[in-house]
């Protein structure tokens, strides 16, 4: 796997209770209208690489249920169903499974002998072709990384603990996979030298919000808003295409949030 070649995403439309979604800071309720608006492009770009895109429909009781990723970890041979630490999101497990056995023979619920209060949460795994990396956070706690961890070994994938930069939501709020070789990432991220193996761009000062980028084949989908960032990427030679972001990011969510991005592996 080269860590950004995908056949497949799912992603959900947005529920109208959305406007009830977690939030850090209130920066302004989400407008649901231009929320739907921004999804449908954010799906169309998906869709223009070339990959099977499905809509999941709206789940009204989860206000951050557009927020996919969270809940699930693709990977070429399995598809491990997570454990969110926000109390409001456990229920959204329940609506992924299906979705996910309609194309992975392996289905793994984490919530099969884990830990009381073990929790972690997509937002916080960085998939690189070579190892994956799980941060700890507020909502990803030791218990939650080694039972996932486990499950990983188990399977052959190499995985690796690193601190989520504390106030910071997931670890991908502030890195993104570019290539194999290379990442993006706010300069707090990088500074704990997680990613010292590896080519890493910066966010440029004041852009540190447009880390969360995701690269979806032959393009890196970026939140739009950001010139210097989407300069620093192009003049890197990745294809930007800008999406905006403006009602996701009320509710602390970005590009990579809003999808599962995988190629099932057929036997
Ligand atoms: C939450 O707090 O769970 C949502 N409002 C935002 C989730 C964003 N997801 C992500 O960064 N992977």
């Amino acid at each position: 796997m080269d860590g950004h070649s995908f056949s497949h995403a799912l992603v959900r439309a947005p529920a109208a209770s959305c406007v009830e979604g977690l939030r850090a800071h209130d920066t302004g309720i989400p407008d649901l209208q231009r929320f739907r608006v921004d999804h449908a492009s954010y799906l169309g770009t998906l869709r223009a690489t070339g990959a099977e895109v499905t809509l999941l429909p709206s789940a009204e009781a989860f206000p951050d249920s557009v927020f996919v990723e969270d809940v699930a970890l693709c990977l070429p041979t399995c598809a491990l169903v997570l454990m969110p630490g926000a109390e409001s999101r456990i229920g959204e497990r329940d609506l992924i499974i299906d979705p996910l056995r309609a194309h992975f023979e392996d289905v793994v619920d984490l919530a099969d002998g884990l830990p009381a209060a073990a929790s972690i949460e997509g937002g916080d795994i960085l998939t690189m072709p070579d190892m994956i990396f799980i941060g700890r956070s507020a909502r990803t706690n030791a218990d939650g990384i080694k039972t996932l961890g486990t499950a990983l070994t188990a399977r052959g994938y190499a995985w690796r603990a690193v601190e989520t930069p504390r106030d910071v939501l997931h670890l991908k709020t502030d890195c993104a996979l570019l290539d194999a070789e290379t990442v993006l990432a706010t300069p707090r991220l990088a500074a704990t030298g997680c990613f010292a193996s590896y080519r890493v761009l910066l966010t440029p000062e004041g852009e540190e919000a447009a880390a969360n980028c995701v690269r979806f084949n032959s393009i890196v989908i970026a939140p739009d808003g950001f010139p210097r960032t989407h300069d620093l990427l192009a003049d890197a030679g990745y294809a930007v295409v800008a999406v905006s972001n403006a009602q996701a990011a009320k509710l602390d969510g970005g590009m990579s949030c809003l999808s599962l991005r995988f190629t099932p592996h057929r036997p």
